[in-house]
């Protein structure tokens, strides 16, 4: 058995590929040097793989920016718009792609599948002519030849890159691009040749988009594709590879398909995997690359668990490889690298390093025997019970209160009709009441004054200062705007997540954890490591300071249980649902705090509730089941005239509306303005009953929205909604604008409000 990994975290231990990106694009640094930096992060990760012990190292997988992206260069299929670009000069033209230029927008932007990292969607057409450019794929495979090390180029399989595109702009909407598949088959091909010539004996080619639920259709064209594959004479061995979820339906397809070898994901719900396996007739003769250390969640792994299933798997085919479950794209880098950590903590920790060290234990225990690797699995045996035992991952009073909630805690006591009279009396807005989304912009100054607190050059108290400061003059700004509802901007929170990771036990924030989001953007999500409480209030201090400096509402902002989940790490030793209910718990408590103080609006934000649905539908309605209950658990301990909004951000909510009316807020913000109000016409149509704030200034772009432009969305949408239930807001948070923009566009927002209340009969 080999140890081996279909991919590894690009960035580098400083984040070094951040810089030298993001210092090209500024013209600090040169095609040349960046080509350097990159060249030489890849040789570092391949040696670091080497030298814990795989035996067989990935190519490919890194990128300058997003792999697909990579996959659209080596097919051809660059967009009409930016082909003049590529042409002219391969590397800009690529981050023309990546990130748009004055005359060509950028490719579209969604997530990889149920994870936090976002790609670059493919644009094809019934017009696409696919080519091969084979430059990248063998090139960095000649660079891991070369440096001595066994290597196995990872490319994007052409089933799931079809299913990952969208039609071109311009081509029929319903254009379906796996109709394309005997087009890009001859392309793959192509490459395949070229990575053999160039010293390749095999290629892994990942169809992740086989774990969701494919149409026979899908299944059909995967069979066709990888008989046609596999029927290549000038080819390398070839491996299909699956991963975030079991197979079903797909897994005797690929079983059954000519290649040469399979790798598989055995962790999680993925572990029924094994059983389909069987059920297949297994992979006699073949190799199997059985994920068995979870690629994107940052626990210890079960090695005694694993050896167990890797020997079951020994009987299934003709010669296993261990190996995470995915790419390790997904994890930080280096626990060791949290020297702050709790020493307790750190030892259940593992990041890509310590991944890539389980991995090479699990084979060494399968090529030598269980004695082989004793210490190793004593120690790991004695890691796992601390954490089982632990008092931060067993709090009894948390987990007391926790089993005695009752159906009643999540059910606000009054309709929604009372609520909204008690609302009205208490808050006295006007129709078409005016606010923001939470954050203002994060300045300069802001980021400064937080990494002076940190270094220890300013103190806690001239930190306080500046945010008091910073608050004030966020309030007098909305004061003269003329907004209704206002905020105290958020200029303490950096990342929402880990603001309140920091406030909350049982919540582990990282130093270093950094994991890419898309392009040169990353985060660092803070760890649900043990049960979860709350000390004191998180964010009352601020928000009640503000309110003591006007007089018109200030909202409460949250981050709700939904989101805070899908955002961090979560544990693997419970259901999610449990956990979302002991962050509900606490949000709960803070709700509470924030309304004794005198907070009549609080807002609990949960934007990751639509993209944090399962992969397969069959697990939706449970999810959406008990991320709906977190999030009125949290919000309905209030009394009638306390008025909770919540905000999602994107705009594709068709098929949760029923979950966002079982939120039960009184007020929801959704982005619209790039979707010219549909959203608002979804939710009419929905019979939604609450009150709605569709976006009527699209945050995402530099744009400034005059009042005219406002006023028209605002009328549109009360073709849908009725003024008595209609707010006007911008789509999503604004801490990421620049201040001149964001003073011009709520000045023209309040203006807008103000021309069509007027209209409605009221003066404003
Ligand atoms: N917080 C967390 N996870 C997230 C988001 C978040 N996941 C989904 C979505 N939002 C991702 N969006 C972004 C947007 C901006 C950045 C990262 C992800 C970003 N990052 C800075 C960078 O890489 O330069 C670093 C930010 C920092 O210093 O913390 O700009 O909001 N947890
Ligand atoms: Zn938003």
């Amino acid at each position: 058995s080999l140890a081996t990994v279909h991919g590894y975290p690009r960035q580098g231990a400083g984040r070094e590929l951040k810089k030298a990106v993001e210092g090209y694009w500024s013209g600090r640094v040169s095609a040349g040097e960046l080509r350097r930096t990159a060249a030489g992060l890849r040789r570092e990760a391949w040696r670091a793989l080497a030298d814990a012990g795989v035996h067989e190292v990935p190519t490919g997988d890194f990128s300058l920016y997003d792999h697909v992206l990579d996959t659209t260069v080596m097919v051809g299929a660059i967009p009409e718009r930016h082909r003049a670009l590529v042409a002219e000069d391969a590397l800009d033209g690529y981050f023309a792609m990546a990130r748009g230029t004055q005359q060509a927008p950028p490719l579209e932007m969604t997530k990889w599948f149920d994870t936090n990292y976002h790609y670059l969607v493919p644009e094809l057409g019934p017009g696409t002519v696919f080519t091969a450019d084979s430059a990248k794929p063998v090139g960095e495979l000649r660079e891991a030849l070369d440096a001595g090390h066994a290597a196995r180029p990872v490319l994007v399989g052409p089933v799931t890159y079809l299913l990952l595109a969208k039609p071109a702009p311009g081509t029929a909407p319903d254009f379906q691009p796996l109709t394309l598949l005997d087009r890009l088959l001859p392309v793959y091909a192509d490459v395949l040749a070229d990575l053999r010539a160039a010293g390749a004996a095999w290629v892994q080619l990942d169809e992740p988009a086989l774990v969701q639920d494919q149409p026979p259709a899908v299944l059909n064209a995967a069979a066709r594709a990888y008989r046609e594959l596999g029927a290549l004479t000038d080819r390398p061995k070839l491996l299909a590879a699956a991963y975030f979820d079991r197979l079903g339906d797909a897994l005797p397809v690929l079983a059954k398909a000519p290649v040469d070898g399979l790798a598989l994901d055995f962790t999680g719900p993925a572990a029924a995997n094994l059983g389909d396996l069987a059920a297949a007739g297994g992979l006699p003769g073949k190799r199997l690359i059985a994920g068995v250390v979870d690629g994107r969640n940052v626990w210890i792994n079960d090695l005694e668990r694993s050896l167990a299933t890797l020997a079951t798997l020994l009987g299934l085919a003709g010669r296993v490889d261990v190996a995470p479950s995915c790419p390790l794209l997904h994890v930080p880098l280096d626990a060791a690298a949290e020297r702050d950590a709790d020493p307790q903590v750190a030892r259940w920790l593992a990041f890509a390093r310590q991944k890539t060290d389980e991995i090479v234990t699990l084979a060494r225990g399968l090529n030598e025997g269980g004695d082989t690797i004793a210490p190793q699995l004593a120690a790991n045996r004695c890691a796992r019970a601390s954490r089982a035992a632990s008092a931060l991952t067993r709090d009894p009073a948390v987990r007391a209160r926790a089993t005695a909630v009752t159906p009643a805690d999540t059910r606000r006591p009054q309709p929604y009709a009372e609520r909204s009279a008690a609302q009205r009396a208490r808050l006295g807005l006007p129709l078409l009441p005016t606010t923001t989304i939470g954050s203002f912009p994060q300045t300069r100054e802001l980021r400064t004054a937080r990494a002076d607190l940190r270094a220890g050059r300013i103190d806690a108290a001239a930190y306080d200062e500046r945010i008091a400061a910073e608050i004030r003059e966020v309030l007098a700004f909305q004061e003269k705007a003329g907004l209704d509802v206002l905020v105290h901007g958020e200029p303490e929170r950096d990342d929402m997540v880990q603001y309140f990771a920091e406030r909350l036990t049982g919540y582990l924030a990282t130093r270093h954890g950094w994991v890419q989001s898309y392009g040169t953007r990353y985060v660092r999500p803070p760890i649900l490591a043990g049960d979860i409480s709350r000390p004191g209030p998180m964010t009352v201090a601020w928000t009640a300071y503000a309110q003591e400096h006007t007089d018109r509402p200030v909202k409460g902002m949250l981050t709700g249980p939904v989101t805070m989940l899908a955002w961090s790490f979560v544990r693997d030793d419970q259901p999610l649902a449990d956990t979302a209910r002991q962050v509900a718990l606490a949000l709960r408590d803070e709700v509470a705090d924030l309304e004794a103080a005198g907070t009549a609006v609080i807002q609990v934000d949960e934007p990751a509730l639509r993209e944090t649905l399962p992969l397969r539908s069959a697990d939706r309605a449970g999810y959406l089941r008990w991320a709906t209950e977190a999030f009125r658990l949290a919000t309905a301990g209030v009394r009638a005239d306390t008025q909770i909004h919540t905000h999602m951000c994107y705009a594709e909510f068709g098929d949760i509306i029923a979950a966002i009316e079982d939120l039960d807020a009184d007020v929801i913000s959704l982005e619209a303005a790039r979707s010219h109000m549909r959203v608002a016409g979804e939710l009419a149509l929905a019979g939604y009953p609450q009150e709605v704030g569709p976006g009527v200034y699209d945050i995402h772009s530099p744009r400034v929205p005059d009042a005219a432009e406002v006023a028209a969305l605002l009328r549109k949408g009360l073709e849908a909604v009725p003024a008595e239930r209609l707010w006007g807001n911008p789509d999503c948070g604004l801490k990421t604008r620049g201040w001149a923009e964001v003073r011009a566009s709520l000045t023209h927002l309040v203006e807008g409000a103000r021309q069509v209340r007027a209209e409605c009969g009221t003066a404003g």
